[in-house]
């Protein structure tokens, strides 16, 4: 049978696994640390599809450099050398401290690492990743109201109101975009033709 993935990527901590527990309902390991998930897990859901819980990408706490950069390198070989059996990607990202994120990193001279990632995914998949801009509860409204537009600004997708169909502001905390976010993946994947794509093995 063939084997395709539906991946989710991310910095560590930005809610990955939290997202994959809400929405598909595996219960995978998540933690308050960055670094939980260590190892690209393989979760087989149905018809061939597997779900890839990643590590963090970027840096880790309590994790040594070494392990860190082989950590980084693993992920980008994986959706480098598996790009054509990836039905479907979705990038986590903490939504409630891109900017200040953002703005730290570009002072030391380096772009953001959500933007990057992005940005590889959509090239090197050929196909735009749905975003989860997670943690809307950890900031006011306005607050993640400027950081979302200033994040769709600086990612390649073109018209802001292209972005709109790709971005999700939610919250596995209040639950608050789930039910969005879950609609947006489940139509991509019965449009690759997996028509129940939620129920396990
Ligand atoms: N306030 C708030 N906390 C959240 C939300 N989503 C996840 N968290 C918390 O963020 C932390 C990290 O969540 P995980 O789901 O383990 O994140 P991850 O991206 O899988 O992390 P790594 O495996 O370490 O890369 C946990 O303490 C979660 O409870 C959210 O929407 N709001
Ligand atoms: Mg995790």
């Amino acid at each position: 049978m063939r084997e395709e993935y539906l991946v989710f990527t991310g910095r560590p901590n930005a809610g990955k696994s939290s997202v994959i527990k809400e929405i598909i309902g595996l219960d995978v390991a998540t933690g308050k640390h960055p670094g939980t998930t260590r190892r690209i897990s393989k979760y087989p859901l149905r018809n061939g599809l597997v779900l890839v819980d990643m590590p963090g990408f970027g840096r880790m706490s309590g994790v040594s450099k070494k392990l860190e950069d082989r950590i980084n390198d693993r992920i980008i070989r994986f959706l480098e050398s598996n790009a054509k059996k990836v039905a479907l990607a979705v990038h986590i990202l903490d939504i409630s401290t891109f900017l200040e994120v953002t703005w730290r990193l570009e002072k030391k001279g380096f772009i953001s690492v959500d933007v990057e990632l992005v940005d590889f995914l959509a090239d090197t998949l050929n196909e735009f990743p749905l975003i989860a801009a997670n943690k809307i509860d950890k900031a006011s409204e306005k607050e993640i109201f400027f950081n979302l537009r200033d994040f769709m600004n600086r990612i390649s997708i073109g018209q802001l109101s292209d972005a709109k169909n790709y971005v999700f502001p939610i919250s596995t905390k209040t639950g608050k975009g789930l039910g969005a976010l879950k609609k947006a993946i489940h139509e991509k994947l019965v449009a690759k033709g997996y028509r129940t794509p939620f129920k396990k093995g």
